[in-house]
């Protein structure tokens, strides 16, 4: 499938960071509160009929971008219907749509909020409780559950989402038990001993060292639906793990292979547009560097080809297959989202905490070139974090500071206003351009390159290239119509290259969540 589209802006110059900007930071704040200004002469003029009036007009647009999977734009006039005039419909309406986007803490805000409304309103409680599941919060989301079984004694899904609650919480004081007690899954893996017999035709991971052959089929070998033999997958997995457990948290990459590298984003489980990136581009090989930043699996229903692909080169170029940790790259996010479901019905749970555990060892940022960070989320909620802050994380069992540092990397997000914010998704937070050009500055960085958000073109170029987005899912989930990108920093320019999606088999997005739920 074609690139649709190539860029090129200057590659941004340390130096700048000592200029004072000659423009201003965007006033988002103004603009909103001008309309705001308006709509308040008219909630003080009109009759409450005409204000319910104007709120059912606004209601029906939000419906209809809610219909069509516009979120953004739903929230939009869900917030103006709710100013001139609230309801327990609006409130929850806008808490699922915030829900679709992922900001679980704001669904979980308006949720309370239509539930103090109108206490009798049913759908207020499924939307609590889903908040709540999504947080974590699984007592409350029980009684969330229980609350709407009272007003609703027949509803079905309320009493499966129950029972889900219910499990969740008897897994997670298990595995907070485990995870105090047990050694490392890897100690006890003995992969030598599987079994591989004859009726086995794919692929064979012989001898000590990875071989160009053996990558190569089975990158084709999956590309036809069909599966690695576990013990192949296993030794996949424990090699890797001896691999990423000696890396450093933060790693540098030097100025020759920067210069040589491509920078792909959230890749989401979509194996078939991965290899499309690398038909367009070339496949991995010492001339051809990757870094893949964060967030392989969940979502995409080919999450394990992804990942064992990725992997594979790994062991194969170690110096030249780079990957960070994304925020999907997780037991909380691969419950909820496909990967747990994927593996566990394509291998086993054995082999999913293998995954698990590698995860935690993947690197949590680059440094490429001493100039460019890159990182999945982004920065920080408070001043002064230096890069060997970030080197000395313990990242497989982070606590207190290392913890809240990690989640910020992870999870982070640039917002166009100047400060820092809490987050919408409930970790990390929002952080302003000043905030991305102090920490610039502050570490002699030229600029932050991140993923975690889709993007309509596939990347997103703030603050004059401080700090870029890249998003290599295109037609994300199926149905965003987004297109990916990738990065290239040469010596004097960053390009970047667009490119659209391609057919995959007729596994949808997500399957694997449903079954296992
Ligand atoms: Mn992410």
């Amino acid at each position: 499938m074609p690139i649709v589209d190539v860029i090129e802006i200057p590659r941004r110059k340390k130096e700048e960071n000592n200029q004072s900007t000659s423009e201003p930071l965007p006033d988002v704040a103004s603009k909103n509160s001008q309309e705001d200004s308006k709509i308040e002469l008219e909630v003080a003029s009109l009759s409450k009929e005409d204000l319910m009036k104007k709120s059912d007009e606004f209601k029906a647009k939000a419906n209809k971008f809610f219909g069509e999977q516009s979120y953004d734009n739903a929230i939009e006039l869900y917030t103006t219907a709710i100013k001139y005039h609230p309801t327990a419909i609006l409130y929850s309406n806008r808490s699922f749509s915030n829900f679709k986007k992922e900001f679980f803490v704001c669904a979980l805000q308006d949720a309370i909020k239509a539930n103090e409304l109108d206490p009798n309103y049913v759908k207020a409680y499924y939307r609590l409780g889903s908040a709540n599941l999504a947080l974590g919060n699984y007592d409350d989301a029980k009684k969330n559950f229980q609350d709407l079984l009272k007003k609703s004694p027949s509803d079905n899904e309320a009493k499966t989402k129950l029972k889900l609650c219910t499990t969740l919480i008897k897994t997670k004081l298990f595995e907070e038990a485990i995870l105090v007690t047990t050694e490392s899954h890897f100690q006890n893996l003995d992969y030598e001993s599987m079994v591989v017999d004859d009726s086995y035709k794919g692929p064979h991971f012989k001898g000590e060292n990875i071989t160009k052959e053996f990558v190569f089929e089975l990158v084709e070998h999956m590309k036809q639906q069909k599966f690695l033999h576990k013990k192949y997958v296993a030794k996949i997995l424990k090699k890797s793990f001896d691999l990423f457990k000696e890396l450093p948290s933060l790693v540098d990459i030097d100025t020759e292979t920067t210069q040589k590298i491509t920078i792909c984003g959230d890749t989401h489980g979509q194996y078939y547009d991965l290899l499309n990136i690398f038909e367009i581009n070339g496949y991995p090989s010492e001339d051809k560097p990757y870094l893949f930043n964060g967030d392989f699996v969940d979502r995409g229903s080919f999450s394990l080809e992804v990942i064992l692909c990725l992997l594979a080169f790994k062991l194969l170029y170690p110096n030249h297959m780079h990957l960070t940790r994304g925020n999907h790259e997780s037991v909380d996010m691969n419950r909820f989202y496909g990967f747990q479901g994927e593996i566990v019905s394509k291998y086993s749970e054995m082999i999913y905490d293998l995954f698990s555990e590698l995860f935690l060892w993947f690197p949590l940022a680059f440094v490429l070139d001493k100039s460019y960070m890159v990182v999945h989320g982004g920065l920080f909620g408070k001043d002064g974090v230096t890069l060997d802050d970030i080197r000395k994380i313990k990242r497989n069992a982070p606590e207190g500071n290392d913890k809240e540092l990690l989640q910020c990397l992870l999870w982070s997000d640039p917002q166009p206003t100047p400060g820092v914010a809490p987050s919408s998704r409930g970790v990390g937070v929002y952080f302003g351009p000043d905030v991305t050009r102090k920490f610039l500055k502050e570490n002699n960085l030229s600029g932050i390159i991140r993923s975690h958000e889709v993007k309509e073109k596939g990347y997103q170029i703030d603050d004059h290239g401080a700090l870029i987005t890249v998003f290599s899912a295109p037609n994300y989930c199926d149905q965003s119509g987004n297109l990916g990108s990738f990065i290239n920093i040469g010596p004097e320019k960053v390009k970047i290259t667009s490119f659209s999606h391609v057919d995959h088999p007729n596994v949808p997005p997500m399957h694997y969540q449903r079954q296992q739920f």
